[in-house]
């Protein structure tokens, strides 16, 4: 490419390899090239199994004593398996009993969110240090803009691919598959084309003899039912869908998904890079079928509150955020509404330890009039890695009792509010 030339618009879509299972062998790298599958709660025999061998460092826990896939009993399914698994036919979403029939030697391990997430941060972070421009997908995919970046026109994107698969593989032991492309519909294709550890390259010249011959599934945003759909008109490939007129597909589909398809079925995509943007607040509110009052509806109020922390704590837990502001919201039945908020000393994101600062900040707002609204809202979030850092670091006592240290934002007291929360 000479320095003149304009850049041409290169998306990467990068996928990891197995990744809770890669997760998995890395603790347990006795277990690489053999069949494992991840999935069922059996964190309690993996527990079992480290404590029986608590002498020895993971690595050196013999593969015999792992438990087999042939002596699961239970209604799990698998998250994922290790390539030499799959070969046996099982993956991801299948049960775990019937998979035991395919591969009753697999080894089994139980899931282990924690360590998924905090491997996801950390190539999500090399990424991000080599191509700013990143849009997260989940915890083990991202798309990736390669058109401004050094190396990212070379070779349609390979350079720059290899070098990411490099310094992810250099620095966590992990390794990916990238698919370089004009835009993330194709990407999101390519990415599978060499997988494990692969790389794809695909140009706008490329769609007829590489995507046209793959199932109409391939397109991501064609599920099961778009596919019956299709099949019953005969349209198995995406060549096949490339055939078919934008009017025929907008009648048949309706008229976005179908000029959608048609667009789609010619590798056309212009959606952009999303850029990630970190929740400044996660948050769970309810209104009530009828508007309820603090004293003659309490126990009703109590029960609802304290399901809204709970959903809270594991809509944090879930995405893997902690937060030391703590909220609530009030809507009265005039549509008035008052916010209250605690600042505590540490990071948290368990439900009883909301739902008692959460009923410090109720006992600071008025309860005389009904209510029709609740919410709960944590705040000041980190990632559970960042608070763990950052709460060691300041080495913040354990407890809860310092909840009445640094409140803020309560606002006047109310003389009605008493002891009800
Ligand atoms: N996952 C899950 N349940 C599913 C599918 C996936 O829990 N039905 C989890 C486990 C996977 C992770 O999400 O490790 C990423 O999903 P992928 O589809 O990318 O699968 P893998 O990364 O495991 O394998 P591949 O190498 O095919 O990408
Ligand atoms: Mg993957």
């Amino acid at each position: 490419m000479s320095a003149t030339a304009p850049a041409i618009r290169r998306i990467a879509h990068l996928d990891m390899d197995a990744f809770y299972a890669s997760v998995e062998l890395l603790r347990y790298p006795q277990l690489k090239g053999l069949p494992v599958v991840i999935g069922g709660g059996r964190r309690a025999l993996d527990d079992a199994l480290r404590a029986q061998y608590a002498e020895l460092p993971l690595h050196e826990i013999p593969v015999a004593a792992f438990p087999l896939l042939r002596d699961y009993t239970g209604r799990g399914v698998i998250t994922t398996a290790t390539y030499a698994a799959r070969q046996f036919g099982v993956g991801s979403a299948l049960g775990l009993m019937k998979a035991a029939k395919l591969c009753p030697q697999a080894i089994l391990l139980p899931v282990d969110f924690a360590q998924y997430r905090h491997y996801s941060q950390r190539f999500k972070a090399i990424i991000t240090e080599i191509a700013p421009l990143m849009e997260n997908r989940g915890v083990d995919e991202v798309y990736i803009d390669f058109t401004q970046v050094p190396g990212g026109q070379r070779e349609g994107g390979r350079v720059l691919a290899r070098l990411i698969q490099k310094a992810i593989f250099d620095d966590t032991g992990l390794t990916c598959s990238v698919g370089v492309a004009p835009n993330k519909l194709l990407a999101k294709m390519a990415s599978e084309f060499n997988k494990p550890n692969g790389i794809a390259i695909v140009h706008d010249t490329d769609v007829e003899t590489m995507i046209w011959p793959l199932a109409c599934r391939k397109i991501n945003g064609i599920g099961p039912k778009a596919d019956a759909k299709l099949k019953t008109h005969g349209i198995e490939t995406i060549g096949q869908l490339a055939a078919k007129d934008l009017q025929w597909l907008m009648d048949t589909f309706g008229q976005r998904t179908g000029a959608w398809m048609f667009d789609a079925a010619r590798g056309r995509d212009e959606r952009p890079i999303v850029l990630e943007s970190e929740p400044v607040s996660i948050s769970r509110e309810t209104s009530f079928e009828r508007d309820l009052h603090a004293v003659r509806d309490k126990a009703e109020l109590g029960a609802i509150f304290t399901r809204l922390c709970e959903q809270l704590a594991d809509d944090l837990q879930r995405k893997g955020y902690v937060g030391k502001t703590i909220g609530i919201k009030l809507k009265y039945e005039d549509f008035t509404a008052v916010t209250r908020d605690i600042t505590i000393a540490r990071h948290i994101a368990d439900a009883k330890a909301i739902r008692r600062v959460a009923g410090q900040c109720l006992k600071r707002a008025p309860l005389h009039k009904k209510l029709r609204l609740l919410g709960v809202r944590m705040g000041a979030l980190l990632s559970v890695d960042e608070a763990q850092a950052l709460d060691f670091k300041s080495n913040q006592p354990a407890t809860l009792m310092d909840i009445a240290l640094t409140a803020i934002n309560t606002g006047a007291d109310d003389p009605l509010t008493g002891q009800l929360f």
